[in-house]
């Protein structure tokens, strides 16, 4: 009985592991992440895009239903002078479901070409008209729940930016600080790489043009086994092994 009651305790004890660690994303390399890039080559410089926009099997938009879009308004780094106004998504939370808004029109999504390699990039338009390339949200719905993620981020120069991952029942798996990222292509793998991370929103208050998305790909690797998992199968493996003896014991 004794061996027994260990063995629960390494049970319950692998179990509160694996609870803990469930709810994390971890950093990775962009190039750990295989899959196919969406480009937004198909769309043209300068395009205003007032719907939803479908790419590669993926939708994009401002927002999620239960969401609240708030204005929030900056200043510009390095200026005391000039501010920006941006979308702020920090009230509210998505529905189950994960349904897609497009904002206002001429407040949705945009299409900006860099002219380099990569060309055309989304970006997301922020409240005000004719300045608000950048300074918007965007939210993604993938066509199924994913393990990992990586983007290339464009025009980011030192500000704040927030992605903020979500499973299908709206529920938040982590917000990731991106503050103070310049460009660069970043990867997001989930702890176990459990594969139910179904959409997510970008918002930033990053100063001059906000910043735009390019390259998005989304994997679902195999599953890892944890240390924490290591223990649970073990401890439930000794489990079974002592019930095992003893009963050909019996
Ligand atoms: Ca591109
Ligand atoms: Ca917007
Ligand atoms: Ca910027």
């Amino acid at each position: 009985m004794k061996f027994e009651r260990q063995a629960l305790a390494a049970l319950l004890a692998g179990l509160a592991m694996g609870a803990a660690q469930a709810d994390a994303v971890n950093e990775v390399a962009y190039g750990s992440i295989s899959g196919t890039a969406i480009t937004f080559s198909e769309l043209t410089d300068g395009a205003t895009l007032d719907g939803l926009l479908s790419s590669g099997g993926v939708q994009f938009g401002e927002r999620f239903l239960g969401q609240e879009l708030a204005v929030a308004k900056a200043p510009r780094l390095g200026s005391t002078t000039q501010q920006d106004w941006f979308d702020d998504l920090s009230h509210g939370s998505p529905a189950a479901g994960l349904t897609l808004l497009a904002g206002a029109a001429g407040a949705n999504l945009g299409a900006y070409d860099y002219g380099d390699a990569n060309g055309v990039a989304l970006f997301g338009a922020g409240p005000l008209a004719g300045a608000a390339d950048g300074f918007g949200a965007i939210s993604a719905r993938f066509a199924s729940p994913v393990s990992a993620l990586g983007f290339q981020l464009r025009d980011a120069d030192g500000g704040a930016i927030t992605l903020s991952l979500y499973r299908l029942d709206g529920s938040l798996i982590q917000s990731v600080d991106l503050s103070g990222r310049t460009d660069g292509f970043f990867g997001f793998s989930r702890s176990g790489a459990t594969a139910d991370v179904a959409g997510f929103s970008l918002t930033n208050r990053d100063g001059y043009y906000g910043v735009s998305l390019d390259n998005l790909v989304l994997s679902v690797a195999a599953p890892v086994p944890e240390p924490g998992s290591y223990a649970l199968m073990l401890a439930g493996m000794a489990v079974i092994g002592g019930v095992a003896r003893r009963r050909r014991r019996d």
